[in-house]
């Protein structure tokens, strides 16, 4: 049974500075996520506190935000067969020294905080996203 889903992805500012754009582009597609959006934006600390509002209780929120708002991004909505989860395997673990082989955030991730992606953890929260970054 076919289950076609969409999910948001980030390529952070670290991946786009050290000029990773298409490589990582070029994963995805192989591994049959489509790309059907695809902007490079500089977001605020305002927005990307917004964006990542679900961690606003964590020590790390207010270096998250100014992170993410640091530097241009490249936001995508990527689509395939259960992309949500899909997207996450192919990002691996939070922190790159514990993402497995072949994973883009082993690959090109510097450390947890600068993990090079974001993609969205559910259904759910992928819709909010997408909607946050593509009205
Ligand atoms: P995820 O990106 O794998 O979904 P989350 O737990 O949702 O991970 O955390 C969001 C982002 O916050 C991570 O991608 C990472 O950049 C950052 N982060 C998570 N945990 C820590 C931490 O313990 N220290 C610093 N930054 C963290
Ligand atoms: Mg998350």
């Amino acid at each position: 049974m076919s289950n076609l889903e969409q999910t948001l992805s980030i390529i952070k500012p670290d991946a786009v500075e050290r000029n990773l754009e298409n490589k990582i582009k070029d994963f995805f597609e192989k591994n049959n996520l489509k790309i059907i959006k695809n902007k490079k934006v500089k977001i605020s600390k305002e927005e990307a506190s917004e964006f990542y509002k679900v961690h606003q209780t964590k020590p790390f929120y207010n270096d998250l935000c100014n992170y993410l708002s640091s530097g241009p991004i490249v936001v995508m909505v990527l689509e395939g067969e259960n992309a949500i989860s899909k997207n996450r395997q192919l990002m691996g673990a939070t922190d790159p020294l514990k993402a497995e082989e072949g994973t883009l955030r082993k690959m090109y991730g510097i450390s947890i905080d600068k993990n090079s992606v974001h993609g969205s953890d559910s259904l759910e929260n992928g819709k909010i996203e997408i909607n946050f970054f593509f009205k």
